[in-house]
């Protein structure tokens, strides 16, 4: 096991992963900028290494800073955590070139999933459904063109390099199809340094479902089942649970066999996640695989009863998983809110200082946040001020804990998501689990 890790993140997940290195009896160096200095992680952590000003790409995203922070420290592992540098292939590559132990899995696999296309295609490959669709349009517009006809209007234009939404661009007629593939590829070039784009056809409605896998440096690889995360606004989650209402023990079983079969086939070794688009008729397709913890771990976890985070140290350290599908068993229901420090109804970020925070509490709850009493939510990083997390013996149960919870939540000083997830629990819909990727358009359309 390693001897020391340092966790190149902030917020509530530096503070998740030196829980798991505290519990596995490992000391943890954390790194922070100067926005963070008075920050839980830099309190939590054994060592503290302040790795530049607040913006993040002087900071959480500058590798010679974490690099020359974990030389310094003597850290034999890093954990990166999610977003800043946890899926990107250069990093971990930067790592192994130090005898530093990424914890993920390996660069080629992180820079094969990156591409959207290239792992939409290793994908298909290994078995799994994809919607039908173009390769890269490069030269010819007119071969992309034809292929887009044959597929069918409506298509969507994605980014190769892009992922959870962006660059995104829908096309209902071929006459429009020229001008969104230029603005897709403008708007790629300048988002992610790469202006390729390819074509799918458009699904009008969609569920948002994802697989968890672990996988292990010894060929054992599981599913722990999925994740809903239907519940979304402009491609930002706001509510993911576990089980999926739409998941049976059956299509469980069938698609649990895919993701596993796929992760095996491209030599998967750490946690990830398959994500999937449902159709009204109940077809499901590939869409991307993350290569990181997320943000929605914890559903997983109350289900199962494992830690993913401890499981990712471990499977780093090239431990044997230890144990096999057959151990996983899936108990009740578990639904995560994520309370932003945000205005509900416009989304716009609401930072300040937290002049009362009171997490909530009892049977049932966790709560992971990094914030306190007094806690400033700066404007330089993402607004996410908690995670509420509710564990139920059915969804029923979980959603009316949750419903307590919310209701038992005082944050004063900020706007927060807390009203519309209190709204959109109460709702028929949602608790009927009747709940696609639009559901929230609904409200804005006909005001809320
Ligand atoms: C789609 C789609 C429909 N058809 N692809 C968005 C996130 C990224 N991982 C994939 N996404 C989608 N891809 C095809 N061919 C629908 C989504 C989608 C979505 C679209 C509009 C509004 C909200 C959405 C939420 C999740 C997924």
């Amino acid at each position: 096991m390693f001897r020391k890790i340092l966790v190149a993140n902030r917020g509530e997940i530096a503070l998740r992963v030196i829980c798991a290195c505290k519990e596995l009896g490992i000391p943890t160096v954390a790194v922070y900028s100067q926005a963070d200095q008075n920050s839980l992680h830099v309190r939590f952590a054994d060592e503290a290494v302040c790795i530049g000003p607040p913006p993040s790409v002087e900071s959480y995203l500058n590798i010679p800073a974490v690099i020359s922070a974990a030389e310094v420290t003597n850290a034999e592992a890093i954990h990166p955590g999610y977003g800043f540098l946890s899926e990107s292939a250069y990093f971990a590559e930067v790592c192994e070139a130090c005898g530093i132990t990424f914890i993920g899995p390996s660069p080629e696999v992180i820079r094969m999933m990156g591409d959207k296309e290239v792992a939409r295609k290793a994908m298909k490959d290994a078995g799994l459904p994809v919607v039908p669709g173009t390769d890269k349009i490069k030269g010819s517009f007119n071969a992309a063109a034809r292929r887009a006809a044959e597929i069918g209007y409506p298509v969507i234009v994605k980014a190769a390099a892009g992922g959870g939404g962006k660059g995104m661009r829908i096309v209902e007629t071929p006459e429009e199809l020229s001008g969104a593939v230029d603005v897709a590829q403008n708007e790629a070039l300048s988002a992610f340094g790469s202006g390729d784009v390819y074509i799918e056809k458009y699904l009008p409605f969609a569920r948002h479902i994802e697989f968890q896998i672990l996988a292990d440096h010894h060929g054992n690889v599981i599913h722990l089942g999925e994740r809903e995360c239907s519940i979304q606004r402009r491609y930002q989650k706001l509510i993911e649970e576990s089980p999926s209402p739409y998941v049976t023990p059956a299509l469980r079983y069938e698609i649990g066999r895919l993701v596993v079969q796929a992760a095996r086939t491209v030599n998967y070794a750490s946690a990830g996640t398959m994500e999937f688009i449902f159709d009204e008729k109940g077809n499901y397709y590939f869409m991307e695989m993350n290569t990181r913890i997320q943000v929605e771990h914890p559903v997983t976890e109350l289900v199962t009863g494992l830690d993913l985070v401890k499981e990712q140290i471990r499977i780093a350290s090239r431990e044997e998983l230890g144990y096999g599908q057959n151990d996983v068993v899936f108990r009740g229901s578990a639904i995560e809110c994520r309370i932003n420090a945000e205005c509900p109804d416009t989304f716009f970020p609401s930072p300040g200082k937290l002049t009362t925070f009171h997490p909530p509490q009892g049977i049932g709850v966790r709560v992971d946040t990094a914030a306190y009493n007094e806690y400033v939510v700066n404007p330089y990083y993402d607004s996410l001020i908690a995670k509420i997390i509710c564990w139920g013996k059915n969804r029923e149960e979980s959603i009316s804990r949750m419903k307590r919870a919310l209701e038992m939540t005082v944050v004063e000083g900020v706007k927060t998501t807390i009203p519309l997830h209190q709204k959109i629990l109460n709702d028929e819909d949602f608790r009927a689990g009747r709940i696609e990727t639009r559901f929230l358009e609904r409200w804005t359309r006909n005001g809320p």
